[in-house]
């Protein structure tokens, strides 16, 4: 089973709390683009109970352009070696082979790739020389146009065929399969009704036998299910309490990980779906 090195073996679902360091993520574009500001989030994530540090350089909104290698590496290494320093257990959520290595040498424990080694051909066999645990996330395409790629016949069957050929080649190019945890990618080309159907049909994704991180938090298709009279949706930030009920029900579905922006009622949620699994099993 997957494990990040020096985290708690305590047996609940693990927080990741997310640090963009970027002008224009979609939740928090711009707040923690400032190196000083992102180290110090970082470290306030880990007070209010983060087992992990997400810390990424680029934006994956829809429509997002890409940043260059230049600016990604610039933006993300020094808050990596800084948080690391300090003794936070760091992802790093990247698509570039180059930066996973530079942010593995920095210090980071993992590595999210949110195009499961499509985007880059090296990506697989820089992880598997790192050793490090690896996100695979479902994608279909980079953010300028990957709305365009939410075409499906049976979302939670699909998403499970193409995650189940990712895993295939990543350990082809030598990835163990202890290092795997597996992501159905909620947004990444998904309109709402996707999104849902892939939370529902998280039972079915966890046949393939690999940890499941969960990314909603403070995603459209949640603003879009608090609409209000006038149909306009929920703005992002007030979309916490929605990303916490999807973190309860997604621990108690037995999810391996939540990545939230606001983790302290996270951290709390996925006490208690802990210690209610403990209650059942010892009834
Ligand atoms: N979502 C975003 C970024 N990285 N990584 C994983 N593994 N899963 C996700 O769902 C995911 C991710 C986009 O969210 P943000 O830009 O609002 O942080």
């Amino acid at each position: 089973m997957t494990s990040v090195p020096g985290l708690s073996a305590e047996k609940r679902c693990l927080v990741m709390g997310v640090v963009n360091v970027t002008p224009d993520s979609f939740s928090d574009g711009g707040l923690w683009f400032d190196e000083r500001a992102a180290i110090e989030h970082g470290l306030e994530l880990v007070e209010q109970g983060a087992d992990l540090v997400d810390v990424g350089g680029e934006s994956t909104r829809p429509g997002a352009a890409r940043v260059s290698r230049e600016e990604e590496l610039a933006r993300v290494v020094p808050v990596i070696r800084a948080l690391s320093a300090e003794g936070v257990a760091v992802s790093v959520d990247t698509m570039r082979a180059e930066v996973a290595r530079a942010a593995v040498e920095a210090g980071a424990r993992l590595v999210n790739d949110v195009s499961g080694g499509l985007a880059d051909p090296e990506m697989p066999r820089v992880v598997a020389a790192t050793g490090v645990p690896y996100v695979v996330m479902h994608w279909r395409g980079h953010s300028h146009d990957m709305q365009s790629r939410a075409v499906y016949a049976d979302v939670v069957t699909e998403v499970r065929e193409e995650l189940a050929k990712r895993v295939d080649l990543v350990l082809a190019e030598g990835v163990a399969e202890e290092q795997i945890v597996l992501d159905p990618g909620l947004g990444f080309a998904k309109n709402a009704e996707h999104n849902w159907a892939l939370l529902a049909g998280m039972p079915q994704l966890a046949e393939l036998g690999y940890p499941l991180l969960i990314g909603a938090s403070r995603k459209r298709f949640l603003g879009r299910l608090l609409a209000g009279a006038d149909g306009a949706p929920r703005p992002f930030d007030q979309c916490d309490d929605a990303t916490l009920a999807v973190t309860a029900l997604a621990a108690r579905e037995g999810a391996w990980c939540v990545r939230v922006h606001q983790v302290g009622p996270s951290a709390d949620a996925v006490r208690v779906a802990a210690a209610w699994k403990r209650a059942g099993a010892d009834t």
